[in-house]
């Protein structure tokens, strides 16, 4: 009788389901990939940030333009800068990415910023985060967060 094994095996899946799919960090969308989305946890509310890597896999210059996240109350585009010693943000329109351009969201670089969060991110938790691209659309990623070093 194998109907057994079967049952058992479902019932385990059902007891522990996986916090997030490894794949739900990955999105592919016409010629946009999404990878690796992360956010660090926080010990506030006030605001986040999320990192990921943006790849355009296709043969015409796409444009990200826009991000948006439930979590947040606003959700910016955002690129961290150092002049004269002191660390800047910018608020960014666009990032155009040429074909076969990889563009790093990264801490001290690019960023997805999310402010008035709606609680505090502890480490595992997931929320999506979708991004608008000229091209491609709308592309929902799932943000997976780390503690405070970053994805292990
Ligand atoms: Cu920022």
């Amino acid at each position: 009788m194998k109907i057994l094994p079967k049952l058992l095996a479902t019932l385990a899946l059902l007891a522990f389901p996986p916090e997030a799919d490894a794949h739900d960090s990955e999105r592919h969308a016409g010629a946009i990939m999404i990878e690796k989305a992360w956010a660090r946890k926080t010990s506030r509310t006030v605001s986040a940030a999320a990192y990921m890597s943006v790849k355009n896999t296709g043969h015409e210059t796409d444009e990200l333009l826009d991000a948006e996240s439930p979590i947040a109350r606003t959700t910016m585009i955002h690129r961290s800068y150092e002049e004269d010693g002191i660390m800047k943000m910018d608020h960014m329109e666009a990032i155009a990415l040429s074909p076969g351009e990889t563009v790093d969201f990264a801490p001290g670089g690019f960023h997805i910023m999310l402010m008035g969060l709606e609680k505090p991110l502890e480490k595992g938790d997931v929320f999506p985060v979708t991004l608008t691209f000229q091209h491609a659309g709308k592309v929902q990623v799932i943000v997976e967060v780390s503690g405070m070093m970053g994805p292990q």
